[in-house]
This record gives C-alpha cells, sequence and structure tokens, in this order.
C-alpha cells in the first residue's frame, strides 16, 4: 500500500488557479503585458516571484524595474488574490476531493500538502480541510519553486515517508515533473498534462480503489 498521497493545492483541491490568474492577468494589463489563459499554464506551480519575472519577460520587461518595484506588484498581485479569496468556502473544494481525504484517512494513508502558495494555509483553513492534512511544507522555507522535486520531497519527510511509498497529486506540468524528480508516483489532473504516471481529466474522476490499482500496478 502507499503510505502517503501529497496534494497540490490550488488547481487541485480548490480552483484558485483561476484566481491567480485573474489578479496577474490585471497587474499584467496595468504594465501593458497581455497574458491569456494558455500562457498562464505556465505559471502554475511557479512561486510569486518567479511568475512575475516569467511575465515580465513576456512582455519584454525583464529589466525595466528596480527590486523594490518588483515586490511593490508581488504585493499588488496579492492584494488581488486574496480580494478573490474573501468568499472561498468549503462549497469551492473540487469534486472527488472530500471523499478521497475520507478514504485515505480509512486506509491508514497519510496526507500531506505541496503547495509553493504562501496562502495555502489560509486556503485550507477557508475550505475547512486543515485538520486532515498530516504535514503541509511550508511555502516561505522552499529554495526552489516546481520543477525542482524539493517540496514533494520536503513533504515526504515531514509525513515521515520514502518517495517511493507516496503519490503525488497535481494540474500543473511543472508539478508534474516535480514529483516524477521526487520519485513518487504522479497523479496529473487535466487534458493536456503529459509524463504523469496516471492521469485524469478531473478530480471527479478521483477514487481511492482507481488509484490503488494504478499505483500497485506500477510496483
Ligand atoms: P502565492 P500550487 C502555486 O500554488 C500556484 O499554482 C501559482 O500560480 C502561484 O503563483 C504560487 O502558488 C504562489 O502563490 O502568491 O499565493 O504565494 O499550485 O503549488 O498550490
Ligand atoms: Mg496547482
Amino acid at each position: 500500500l502507499p503510505q502517503a498521497v501529497v496534494f497540490d493545492l490550488d488547481g487541485v483541491i480548490t480552483d484558485t488557479a483561476e484566481f491567480h490568474f485573474l489578479a496577474w492577468q490585471q497587474l499584467a494589463q496595468k504594465l501593458g503585458i497581455r497574458i491569456d489563459r494558455a500562457f498562464n499554464e505556465q505559471l502554475k506551480g511557479v512561486n510569486r516571484a518567479d511568475s512575475l519575472t516569467c511575465i515580465l519577460q513576456h512582455g519584454n520587461q525583464a529589466g525595466a524595474y528596480s527590486p523594490a518595484q518588483r515586490q511593490q506588484f508581488m504585493a499588488e498581485k496579492n492584494d488581488l488574490y486574496r480580494q478573490l479569496l474573501a468568499n472561498l468556502s468549503p462549497a469551492d473544494i473540487l469534486p472527488g476531493i472530500a471523499p478521497l481525504l475520507a478514504a485515505l484517512r480509512d486506509a491508514g494513508c497519510r496526507i500531506g500538502l505541496a503547495s509553493v502558495s504562501e496562502n495555502a494555509p489560509q486556503v485550507l483553513a477557508s475550505l475547512e480541510l486543515s485538520h486532515w492534512f498530516d504535514f503541509c511544507a511550508d511555502a516561505r522555507a522552499l529554495t526552489h519553486s516546481k520543477p525542482h522535486p524539493e517540496i514533494f520531497l520536503t513533504a515526504c519527510r515531514g509525513l515521515g515517508v520514502t518517495p517511493a511509498q507516496a503519490i503525488g497529486i497535481e494540474d500543473a506540468q511543472a508539478g508534474i515533473a516535480a514529483i516524477n524528480a521526487s520519485g513518487m508516483y504522479s497523479v496529473g489532473i487535466g487534458a493536456t498534462l503529459t509524463g504523469a504516471h496516471y492521469r485524469l481529466n478531473h478530480t471527479g474522476e478521483l477514487a481511492w480503489p482507481d488509484l490503488l490499482a494504478h499505483w500497485q500496478a506500477a510496483q
């Protein structure tokens, strides 16, 4: 049996990926940079500072701003994002997630969170899901964004399992790369993802017996 399942947050547990996009889009517009949902795929799982760098490069403004101005842009984006989070409630938990958490606990499987978002603790609290998690990686303590495996390795260590004993669930291409690089079994959520050991189109298709069967078949 797998000993642990580690979840990404934005786009897996709840659709805050859309809120990140809307907030970045508004900031980018102010800087005269257009970003669309296709471009946004590159920002998924990428931390705030690296996301800003990516957007400025996209607008050919890579060297245009001082560190202080960049901090200001990041703060503005975060304010916009947090405004969008204000009404987040348990109704915003994506389909399939609550039953999966319950099934994992019943199976004695530990539950972890690997979100590079500094807002993750607040998001989990608003969804009233904090109590399910045995360990949440601290985004502020990380050196690397996904696709680096650091966050998933940190989660496994925090849960007391080896990567080979654990499953990671992600909606971002960078997240799948991070899980694979860590040595865990990767589950991808999204039609366009590549490289996942097991891929589903939507969280509603997540079911513990299926997940278990696929994991066992890969051992
Ligand atoms: P914050 P995840 C990531 O969370 C998001 O996918 C990414 O779009 C965002 O920029 C990043 O968190 C940082 O979030 O600005 O709230 O610290 O997908 O790893 O759960
Ligand atoms: Mg995500």
